[in-house]
């Protein structure tokens, strides 16, 4: 994976770089005392809990292969929410680095995902193994994620893998990622590191082949004259009960990094933003593939 730290200071390089290959990696970017603190508040939760020791090493039964089954986990939904964790994309490096690619206006989303990924045991293999783009599961055009390791993710671990270029390609079919497909690229992560890409970019992440658990964490990050998807602002629950709060707004609003999704954003269901027949709004970084003009959101689990 190419280093952009050289050019970090440079929106329009960056820019032409997240326009050509689709992402823009940077090593170091965020205080690693600060990653460490997110991790540490996250192996409290998961070792208090049950699924690892205090080291952060997988203990005891497995608890969940994927996010959505660890969410009905007390012990996972407190490592989600705990502060350490949900401060990292309000670090002021993080957020000026990403509104120098998107706007000045560009914030994330509060919805964050937390990643415990065991060693791998086919065939229960994680869903962030398949290959997709995240374009599916916002309906926003030119969102961007990004993905933080919490802890050293080399490549064994099973880190996430990226397909350069692919964002000027068609939509991709989910499917596995094979074992040295040509044209992939991946890094031996850590923390500190940042991985930015857009929306249209294939990723998947690679096999844990160690006995460590990987801890990792991604959220996302779009401009506020673009329509959002409720779920990703409000949380599924309060966004299928119509309550317009934001989440974590009542358990962050007093701490000093916290900062609200703009006033005045607009909110819709994020299948009504990704549906089928509906092509992707143009882009302001690349030209669309004219494959997306026929676009149909994938189904199954990866929706
Ligand atoms: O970390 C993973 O396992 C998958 C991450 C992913 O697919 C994403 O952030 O969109």
């Amino acid at each position: 994976m190419s280093d952009s730290t050289a050019v970090a200071a440079d929106p329009g390089r960056l820019r032409a770089r997240l326009a050509d290959e689709g992402y823009v990696f940077l090593r170091g970017l965020l205080p690693a005392e600060a990653v460490a603190a997110a991790r540490r508040g996250v192996v409290t939760e998961l070792a208090r809990g049950g699924w690892t020791d205090d080291q952060g090493r997988p203990a005891g039964e497995r608890r969940a292969v994927n996010v959505r089954d660890a969410l009905t986990d007390p012990a996972f939904r407190a490592a989600l929410t705990s502060p350490g964790l949900n401060l990292l994309p309000y670090l002021p490096p993080f957020r000026r680095l990403i509104r120098s690619l998107l706007g000045a206006e560009a914030f994330s989303y509060p919805v964050k995902v937390l990643r415990a990924v065991y060693p791998e045991r086919p065939p229960a293999i994680t869903l962030g193994r398949y290959v997709h783009q995240d374009y599916q599961n916002s309906g926003v055009q030119d969102m961007l994620t990004t993905w933080l390791p919490l802890m050293d993710i080399p490549a064994e671990v099973g880190g996430l893998a990226v397909l350069p270029g692919s964002n000027l390609g068609p939509p991709v079919r989910p499917r596995l990622l094979r074992r040295h497909e040509r044209g992939w690229v991946t890094a031996d992560y850590r923390p500190g590191d940042v991985l930015i890409f857009h929306c249209m970019t294939a990723h998947a992440a690679l096999p844990n082949r160690t006995s460590a658990m990987r801890l990792s964490t991604d959220c996302r990050w779009q401009r506020p004259d673009q329509t959002a998807p409720a779920e990703m602002v409000l949380g599924p629950a309060r966004a299928r009960s119509g309550q317009p709060v934001e989440l974590f707004s009542r358990m962050f609003a007093g701490e000093k990094w916290w900062e609200p999704v703009p006033a005045g954003l607009t909110l819709r269901a994020r299948e009504e933003l990704a549906a089928a027949g509906a092509p992707p709004a143009p882009s302001r970084f690349f030209p669309l593939h004219p494959g997306w003009q026929g676009w149909q959101p994938p189904g199954g689990p990866l929706r």
